[in-house]
């Protein structure tokens, strides 16, 4: 009797599964899926290390602080320092760019032709109490020619239009990467038993309208009025009223909002009258995601991912969800600009 050869059902890993859309694409290389199998090795130790944070001495605060004067946590150290020699050995990256370093890095002895811009750990300081946290990065190609040029401010601040790829990874009640190239995004889960990111939705598609909105209300008082207005409505009876729905872990949020659909907010505040969310390595790569998924992202006056960025670093307000909540919400702001 012939053994039976048993495979799961479709189980395709992330692996194939870039493979697969670079060949419908002839004019890609494998050095795209090279880089992109320098994430998924960054995430699944990323990953590792968050799930045994309570029994690895790697909780907490480390000694300093980063370039916006936030307290660095020991695991957003230790995700940077992860992604950094995941992507250094791919030899195709040539400059990495990072909430947790100051400056742009170029990496030596590559003229590698890709940029890739990354929080590392996004919502780090609810890890200590066990909420889920997440990677998101974002790829670019170089535009500058000169391939070992010094200067790498213009390959690094393009408008986000030009991503191409990105995604996150979030370490929640299990991990997940979700990412795009310009043809859909597409989601996967790490499966343990084989160390192995599996296929679980591709094509996923946001829900047009969702009853959902995910906001931190304790700012509300300091929301433009449009925005104030626009919560209000979400309140009534003629709404539904909507659900409040808040982790404070964009990461968590955004993938919510993604398969339900509905809206999160990250509206100017008193304290952050620019918004709070970073464009480059946060609100770019949610847009990208959003708008293959149809939904939309704006900072208020325009689509996310036409602003032209003028420093790494920079922050801008986040709108992002359904297609007809966004719309919904522009009605409320042009009528109060
Ligand atoms: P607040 C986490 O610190 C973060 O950068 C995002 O992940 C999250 O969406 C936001 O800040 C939460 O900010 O002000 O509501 O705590």
């Amino acid at each position: 009797m012939s053994a039976e050869i048993v495979t799961e059902k479709n189980f395709v890993t992330v692996e194939e599964h870039i493979l697969n859309q670079q060949s419908n694409h002839p004019t890609s290389t494998g050095s795209f899926s090279w880089l992109l199998s320098g994430i998924t090795m960054a995430g699944r130790i990323i990953s590792a290390k968050v799930r045994r944070a309570g029994i690895l001495e790697i909780l907490g605060e480390a000694s300093d602080v980063n370039v916006h004067g936030e307290q660095q946590q020991k695991l957003d150290i230790l995700s940077n320092k992860t992604i950094e020699q995941c992507l250094g050995y791919r030899g195709n990256v040539g400059i990495i760019a990072s909430e947790e370093l100051d400056e742009p890095k170029v990496i030596a002895g590559t003229s590698g032709k890709y940029v890739v811009i990354f929080d590392p750990l996004d919502g780090s300081s609810n890890i200590d109490v066990n909420v889920s946290v997440g990677t998101i990065f974002a790829i670019f190609e170089r535009e500058s020619g000169n391939f070992n040029g010094n200067d790498p401010a213009s390959d690094v601040l393009q408008i986000g239009r030009r991503q191409l790829a990105a995604g996150y990874i979030v370490y929640g009640s299990s991990t997940v990467l979700t990412y795009t190239t310009g043809h859909g995004v597409h989601m996967f889960t790490l499966d343990p038993s084989v160390g192995a990111f599996v296929l679980a939705q591709e094509n996923v598609m946001m829900p047009k309208s969702g009853k959902y909105f995910s906001v931190n209300e304790g700012n509300f008082n300091s929301f433009p009025k449009g925005i104030q207005e626009y919560l209000k409505w979400c309140k009534t009876e003629e709404a539904g009223p909507y659900s409040a729905r808040y982790i404070g872990s964009l990461v968590a949020d955004f993938h919510r909002t993604l398969l339900r659909g509905g809206i999160f907010l990250y509206p100017p505040t008193a304290k952050t009258p620019q918004g709070k969310l970073r464009l480059m390595y946060e609100a770019n790569p949610i847009a990208f995601l959003a708008e293959q998924a149809g939904g939309l992202a704006t900072d208020g006056s325009q689509n996310i991912l036409d602003k032209a960025p003028c420093s790494l670093h920079e922050r801008t307000p986040l709108f992002v969800g359904s297609e007809s909540e966004i719309k919904r919400l522009r009605g409320y702001l042009d009528e109060w600009d």
